[in-house]
């Protein structure tokens, strides 16, 4: 297999061997908790699965392989892999994020993280500039979720690295919500990548499951013993049906996308629709930051219903036949959601509504299905 594939062929491929045992062409799923010793430390490389499991080393190096990196790292959650990467500080660091973000992370880092004497700054990132406002000799960690949950914000990747490189801080990329089909945050100057793999990676709203892909060995060594030391690690089923998810990535990104510009043009010109935020359109505020860091635009969205309010924006998600009211993203159905009551309710009101995530906020993952169906389904919905 030569090392270096096109995406489309690692996702298939990538890291990925026929099993030793049977020549099994997808990895088994070892279910096992340990490893049989000939004697003390005979082993194969594996001990316990805590520390190790071939089912997640084959999704590790799938992850490596798909974010052009040279190691994956596999957790029980996308919140188990960013509690991992904050365990890398000590009290009295700080963190520059983007304002916009998922509101688990925002409640990881305030209600958990901050009581460990992590100083944390929320910061608008659209002007990379913003970020030198806030670098101090503490700085140890810029976060950066691109394009951001739900407001849809881009941050240019490469210019806040370019800020940050004379500082001890590291960045990393939360790649959620563009998955490696469309951003590579690593090529971009970027220390560690982040996925809820819960979402475009496993894509079937099967599986709950975190991924880091980073480069430099020393940290791979630290947040590996992090891994294991606090050991929220994904058990070998879910490593498999993610394994198995990897596999369409690239085919289903596509279809993604067409439907997210479908869905997001159809809304832009609806005139009961106040605001649709998508970073395709040509007056989004990093329209051309995203044109150049991403090869499409995604398949996530979201819009204000005229006049904005709560009441409006709740009768609009319940009519919904096709699209499902549901938390999470990233599946091959089309979901909805309410992100003040649902995704981004641990954030405070004032919090979340001076970044745009007001009442009558609906936030989109549009699936892959046939696209004339859902704008069928959300003319109905607004129509009502
Ligand atoms: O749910 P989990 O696998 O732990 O991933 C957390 C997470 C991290 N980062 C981003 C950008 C996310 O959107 C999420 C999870 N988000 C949802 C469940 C949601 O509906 O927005």
């Amino acid at each position: 297999m030569p090392k270096q594939l096109r995406f489309n062929s690692a996702t298939i491929h990538g890291g990925q061997e026929p099993d030793k045992a049977y020549g099994a062409v997808m990895p088994p799923i070892y279910q096992t908790s340990t490893y049989a010793q000939t004697t003390p430390g005979g082993h194969q490389g594996y001990e316990y699965s805590r520390t190790h499991n071939p089912t997640r080393t084959a999704l590790e190096r799938s992850m490596a392989s798909i974010e052009n990196a040279k190691y994956g790292l596999a957790f029980a959650s996308g919140m188990a892999a960013m509690d991992a990467v904050l365990k890398l500080f000590q009290p009295g660091d700080e963190i520059i994020s983007t304002d916009d973000l998922y509101g688990g992370s925002y409640r990881l880092m305030t209600q958990i993280f901050q009581k460990y004497g992590l100083k944390i700054h929320f910061v608008n990132m659209e002007k990379a500039s913003t970020v030198t406002q806030f670098l101090n000799d503490k700085t140890r960690l810029i976060w950066i979720e691109t394009p951001t949950n739900p407001m849809m914000k881009v941050v240019d990747i490469r210019a806040v690295t370019a800020l940050v490189k004379d500082h001890k801080a590291l960045v990393a990329v939360d790649n959620t919500f563009a998955s490696p089909y469309l951003q590579q945050p690593l090529e971009l100057g970027a220390d560690i990548v982040l996925h809820s793999a819960t979402k475009y990676l496993a894509g079937h709203s099967d599986t709950v499951l975190g991924l880091l892909a980073v480069n430099d060995d020393e940290l791979q060594e630290q947040l590996a013993f992090i891994q294991n030391s606090s050991g929220a690690v994904p058990g070998p089923m879910d490593c498999f049906l993610t394994l198995r998810g990897i596999k369409t990535l690239h085919l289903r990104m596509q279809r993604h996308c067409e439907n997210g510009a479908a869905v997001a043009i159809y809304l832009q010109q609806h005139p009961k629709i106040e605001k649709v935020y998508w970073p395709g359109f040509v007056d989004h505020p990093n329209h051309e930051v995203a044109k150049i860091q991403m090869k499409a635009f995604g398949g996530m969205l979201s819009f204000v219903p005229q006049g904005g309010a709560l009441q409006r924006a709740i009768n609009i998600v319940n009519n919904l036949n096709i699209f499902t009211l549901a938390e999470s993203l990233g599946g091959v159905e089309s979901l909805a959601g309410h992100p003040a009551s649902m995704t981004h309710a641990a954030i405070p009101k004032a919090v979340r509504e001076k970044n745009g995530v007001v009442d009558g906020l609906i936030r989109l993952s549009v699936g892959i299905e046939d696209v004339q169906d859902l704008i069928e389904d959300l003319d109905q919905a607004i129509g009502v």
